[in-house]
């Protein structure tokens, strides 16, 4: 592997969603935020104009911290012990907004739609020519993801800040693994274990009716 992945390099961050998957195919809480608080340090490495779109992230990874360190905190060691918990004692605004804005599982819904958008993105990334834009492949990730639950002015702020995005070759030096070819191969190994946790969540999101939580 190459020099340069000091820790604070993509591919620590993906290992790091690698290892939200217990035996049992329960999400881990913690190494689900680790990573999340990986991907925000690699978005910051990126200019200030992302701090608009790491900012969200970060309040949503502390309201989940903050259940993490709380009397409940055993209920929040998994993504399907906080549906268990949540649920059984109704914690959760299922229509409308109400008195649990900030419940575990909306909370962790906005950040599931969000590691969508990086999955797909970074999949194009990796399957991308050496001339394409990644601005280009940014927008068209997120217009097939995240954007169908933003608000007009949000996408309107985000596509903008695509556009300061770095170029391809850029981006794969900023990922911090070597050359180019060793960034897309880190990719290639990576995706999988970022797919695999994306589908485990859609699955329980979907099987109790949490896909379109307000
Ligand atoms: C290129 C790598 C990209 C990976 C980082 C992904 C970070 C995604 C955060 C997008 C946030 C955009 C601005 C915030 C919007 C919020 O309104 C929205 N939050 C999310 C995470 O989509 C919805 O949250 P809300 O308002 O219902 O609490």
């Amino acid at each position: 592997m190459a020099d340069g992945d000091d820790g604070n390099g993509l591919r620590n961050v993906l290992v790091t969603f690698k290892s939200c998957l217990a035996d049992n195919q329960e999400i881990l809480m913690d190494p689900y935020l680790k990573g999340w608080k990986g991907l925000v340090r690699f978005l910051n490495t990126m200019g200030t104009i992302f701090s608009f779109i790491s900012k969200d992230a970060v309040a949503k990874i502390q309201i989940m911290e903050t259940f993490r360190s709380g009397d409940q905190k055993e209920s929040y060691a998994t993504l399907q012990s906080m549906v268990q918990y949540e649920l059984s004692n109704s914690l959760v605004d299922l229509k409308q907004p109400g008195s649990y804005p900030t419940s575990g599982c909306r909370t962790i819904l906005r950040l599931h739609r969000a590691l969508h958008w990086l999955q797909l993105f970074l999949e194009a990334l990796q399957t991308s020519e050496a001339d394409a834009q990644t601005s280009v492949l940014c927008t068209d990730s997120y217009n097939a993801s995240l954007a169908n639950h933003h608000a007009w002015i949000i996408r309107k702020a985000a596509t903008m800040a695509f556009y300061a995005l770095p170029t391809r070759d850029a981006f794969l030096a900023n990922m911090r693994v070597g050359t180019n070819e060793e960034a897309i191969a880190m990719l290639e190994e990576a995706l999988p274990h970022i797919r695999k946790v994306y589908e485990v969540t859609e699955s329980l999101y979907a099987q109790h009716n949490l896909l379109e939580l307000p």
